[in-house]
């Protein structure tokens, strides 16, 4: 299904497109968790309009925002009368929305478990260490080095062990030839991630080989940080 469309609105423009009852997706480039949302929309060919929302300057605690959600974090979507924010919790409602477009799960029941499993190791063990202001306060009060240790501490320990889960699960993709929840959550942490904070992946055979084959995938290619229309170069 191809029929993905992001087109683009501030987060404080009142839209005309509302009224079409297109879904918007409040996202910023630089937040894996809106990565992962922006590829689950595109696999399942639902159009949107993206709002971005510039976290550098604080955007995420406008009132507006905190209107939509009031942790103050994105993603969050829109959609009709349905105001949803938390990856998870937005993917769940997709899935059950959208059944037919691009299951996010296997019907299996143990790849299931393990798409279960992957998908919140990233979400819940390594993403929630690896926050913007936790990062920005290593480098503020600890020092600009020690940002680089801490990331590459976990991200070390997140991806042994995703390395080892999927060892005997992983075809093309994390649990096999289809593209799953698993993959939608890890997709953020191995396509730039690593070169961004100067990571190095040799020891992670699997999950480097994974990362080829999600650029391959336009669903994932058009959501990547550097074609968002918030992008810019850290
Ligand atoms: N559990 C949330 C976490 C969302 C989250 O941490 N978002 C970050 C960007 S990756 C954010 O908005 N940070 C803004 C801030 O902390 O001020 C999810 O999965 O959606």
């Amino acid at each position: 299904m191809e029929k993905r469309k992001c087109s683009v609105h501030g987060i404080m423009a009142i839209n005309a497109h509302e009224s079409l009852n297109k879904l918007q997706l409040y996202s910023s480039f630089i937040s894996p968790p809106s990565f992962s949302v922006r590829i689950a929309l595109n696999l399942k060919g639902i159009e949107y309009d993206c709002k971005p929302v510039y976290l550098f300057k604080g955007e995420q605690f406008l009132p507006e925002f905190l209107k939509i959600n009031p942790m103050g974090y994105v993603p969050a979507i829109v959609d009709g009368d349905i105001v949803l924010a938390d990856s998870s919790g937005i993917m769940w409602y997709l899935d059950e929305k959208y059944p037919d477009q691009h299951p996010l799960l296997p019907t299996e029941f143990k790849k299931k478990a393990i798409n279960y499993q992957a998908a919140h190791v990233v979400s819940s063990s390594l993403q929630p260490i690896l926050r913007m202001p936790i990062l920005m306060y290593i480098e503020k009060h600890v020092g600009v080095d020690q940002k680089n240790s801490w990331i590459h501490k976990h991200l070390e320990k997140c991806f042994t062990a995703l390395e080892d889960l999927l060892k005997d699960h992983a075809g093309k993709y994390a649990t096999g030839d289809e593209l799953f929840l698993a993959d939608v959550f890890l997709a953020p942490y191995v396509i730039g991630y690593p070169e961004r904070y100067n990571f190095d992946m040799t020891g992670f055979p699997l999950l480097s080989k994974l990362g080829e084959e999600y650029l391959k995938i336009e669903a994932i290619q058009d959501a990547i940080p550097e074609k968002q229309p918030d992008f810019s170069k850290m």
